[in-house]
């Protein structure tokens, strides 16, 4: 049987609530996907903070299955670079389609990745597809992608708050990192999270969100 607590909710006053809508949402608004980094260095004790907010995440069955790691070694990046690029350069010449490269060409992006070496972190998370206990025996986890995306939202809203920046960054396949990284079986890579400070005069596509209008449909 588990143990139940009493819980005291966060509350505020309507006028309150309404601002903290407003000013949430018009400072979300503000965060891009940055593919431009500077070098300079971000303390582990920030990277720290924002992997235990994102680990703040609802998941299936409370089993919280992820793993970040961190990654600020620089020969590991150059690693993760080169065989990122391998597999990059494969999609872009050839695994993608004429249509989906044509989706992209606003965003600018081509198979090369130096944000994977200029970053000072890389957050890679990997989902536990089961997990493994104290006495080998494997253990089921519950809604695995819906749960480590929903972390991956909170890490990134994390470092938007932190007034860092981020990209989410999907390497197709993404199976060399679980060899580079040397992660067990029951984990499988997810996303790649490059973090730092955007660098100097960066450049962002000039892309606009969908209005509520478009996004919404209300019963
Ligand atoms: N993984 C590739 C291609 C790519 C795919 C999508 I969908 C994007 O939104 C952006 C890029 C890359 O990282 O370049």
């Amino acid at each position: 049987m588990s143990k139940f607590i009493t819980l005291h909710p966060v509350q505020f006053d309507d006028a309150e609530m309404l601002r903290r809508a407003y000013e949430y949402y018009n400072f979300m608004d503000t965060r891009r996907s940055i593919r431009h980094f500077s070098n300079k260095e971000v303390p582990r004790e920030l990277i720290e903070k924002l992997v235990m907010t994102a680990a703040t995440a609802p998941s299936g069955a409370h089993k919280q299955p992820w793993t970040f790691c961190l990654v600020s070694n620089v020969e590991l990046k150059k690693k993760i670079r080169e065989a990122a690029e391998k597999e990059e350069y494969e999609s872009y010449h050839g695994r993608m389609s004429e249509e989906w490269l044509q989706a992209l060409a606003p965003l600018g992006t081509d198979w090369e990745k130096p944000f994977l070496e200029t970053a000072p972190w890389l957050i890679i998370m990997f989902r536990k597809v089961f997990d493994i206990e104290a006495d080998g025996s494997k253990s089921k986890n519950y809604y695995v992608n819906e749960s480590v995306g929903i972390a991956a939202g909170f890490l990134i809203s994390a470092i938007h708050q932190a007034g860092l920046v981020t990209l989410t960054h999907t390497p197709s396949p993404m199976n060399f990192l679980q060899e580079i990284l040397q992660r067990p079986d029951n984990e499988k890579p997810f996303l790649l999270l490059p973090i730092g400070y955007a660098a100097d005069e960066v450049q962002v596509p000039d892309l606009k969100r969908k209005n509520l209008e478009a996004i919404s449909v209300w019963y």
